[in-house]
């Protein structure tokens, strides 16, 4: 009805400004020549995600939806993902700062136009409104990405922020037993959930013991100076020319100066937290050190059923906690903080079992390939996720600090390459339950 439908519009004008005062700041808070530099042969100029986010908001909203004309059809091949690698980018014809402000915030107010004049009722608004939190998402995505950018440049710190709550009271348990059985993966009702996080499935998963915290920099560091980096039976094989040819002994960012181990975060160098979950590692690091720790990375059907399954009531929650949404007590979301709580905060957002950090402070690699859910149908278009179906990206679950709510679910995945790491990733481990504990009823260690 009437109000339903002025929900739908408030929720998608709400998540678009949000994602709008996010863009602005992290495209404000440098001067034009940043904005136009690239900090990074792995990153674009901050300037092309700015165009590129009003771009794609242009094509989505305006010309599929609403069915206007284009405003700059010259400009589409330049912010086209596909065309151009990142590398490539600050060689295009792009708008200067002025101008992809300019661009981004015409589009912007047509796209509230349209929300807020058309005549959409019923599905027909559901799939408009779905269109709106797809381009919410987009935006934050690249904000997130655009964060990224600000941690790869150099120079002193453009960014500040308060630091996340510490830990009040620890888990009990270091891991947990989740008992073996069936559990509905993925969604077909979260409204704004994209193509690859559908349709629910059942999905049988055997018993396994899961971290009930993300892996720490400490726990690193004790892999590191065990000689990890050095011991080729931890590693993957299409690990050891990947590691030799960049020289890799650490997580980025790290760097070693008399004695001890220091990183580089926002501009601002600091000696490593041994408390915090680990940062900026690839998947292959994640993986030789849980091999080290005799333990596995979970499957991403795992680390979802720890996220989402309810024991009592048998059934897929949307978070950890509960239903209802992420607020500051429960998850470290959305660049409040520009870095990940303490491994064992957030005892507000952990699951049934003690799981905690499932969703925010760091994205969590798992042991999956991406590949699509049984019955998945391409939507709105095969680039968002299809084309990166296969062998050749591992799965990501949970989100970052740096990644806003509106893009992060416990159904939602993330994917990169295995060597990956400027990402905002970590990990927690997993292992086989044994025989005699698979169906015992859940228990902690
Ligand atoms: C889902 C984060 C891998 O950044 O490449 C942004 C999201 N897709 N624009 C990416 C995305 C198109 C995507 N990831
Ligand atoms: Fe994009």
């Amino acid at each position: 009805d009437a109000r339903d439908e002025d929900a739908l519009r408030t929720a998608a004008r709400a998540a678009l400004t949000a994602a709008r005062d996010r863009t602005r700041l992290l495209t404000t808070c440098v001067d034009e020549a940043e904005l136009t530099a690239q900090h990074s042969p792995l990153m674009s100029p901050l300037v092309w995600d700015l165009a590129h986010i009003g771009n794609q908001e242009e094509q989505w909203l305006l010309r599929a939806v609403a069915g206007r004309e284009p405003m700059r059809p010259e400009i589409d091949s330049v912010y086209d993902a596909f065309e151009h690698p990142r590398a490539e980018r600050p060689a295009l014809p792009l708008l200067p700062p002025d101008e992809a402000h300019r661009y981004a915030a015409e589009v912007r107010g047509r796209a509230l136009d349209v929300l807020d004049t058309s005549v959409l009722r019923g599905s027909a608004l559901v799939d408009a409104a779905f269109a709106f939190g797809m381009i919410a998402q987009h935006e934050q995505q690249h904000d997130e990405t655009m964060l990224i950018t600000h941690q790869l440049r150099k120079g002193p710190a453009a960014l500040t922020a308060p630091e996340p709550a510490a830990v009040t009271s620890p888990p009990k348990a270091r891991e947990v037993l989740v008992p073996g059985g069936p559990f509905t993966m993925g969604t077909s009702t979260e409204p704004w959930a994209l193509d690859n996080e559908r349709p629910a499935h059942r999905r049988d998963v055997a018993a396994y013991w899961i971290d009930t915290t993300p892996v720490t920099c400490g726990a690193y560091l004790e892999f590191m100076a065990d000689g990890g980096y050095e011991e080729p039976r931890w590693w993957d094989p299409a690990a050891l020319p990947h590691m030799r040819e960049h020289g890799l002994v650490a997580p980025l960012f790290w760097r070693r100066e008399g004695g001890q181990w220091l990183r580089r975060r926002f501009g601002v160098t600091e000696p490593i937290p041994p408390d915090e979950p680990v940062l900026h590692v690839s998947w292959y690091e994640a993986d030789a050190y849980a091999r080290w720790a005799g333990r596995r990375l979970p499957t991403e059907a795992e680390w979802e059923k720890a996220a989402r399954h309810d024991p009592a009531a048998d059934r897929s929650r949307r978070y950890p906690w509960g239903d209802a949404d992420p607020t500051p007590d429960r998850a470290n979301l959305g660049q409040r903080h520009l870095r990940p709580a303490a491994a064992g905060a957030y005892e507000a957002g952990q699951s049934p079992l003690g799981v905690r950090q499932l969703i925010g402070d760091v994205w969590e690699w798992t042991a999956s390939d991406f590949l699509p859910y049984p019955g998945f149908v391409a939507f709105p278009y095969r680039e968002y996720s299809e084309v990166f179906f296969g062998g050749d990206h591992k799965v990501l679950r949970g989100g970052s600090f740096a990644v806003d709510q509106v893009a992060c679910r416990g159904t939602f995945r993330n994917w990169d390459y295995p060597v990956r790491r400027q990402i905002f990733s970590g990990f927690r481990t997993a292992r086989d339950a044994r025989p005699e504990e698979a169906h015992g009823q859940a228990e902690v260690r």
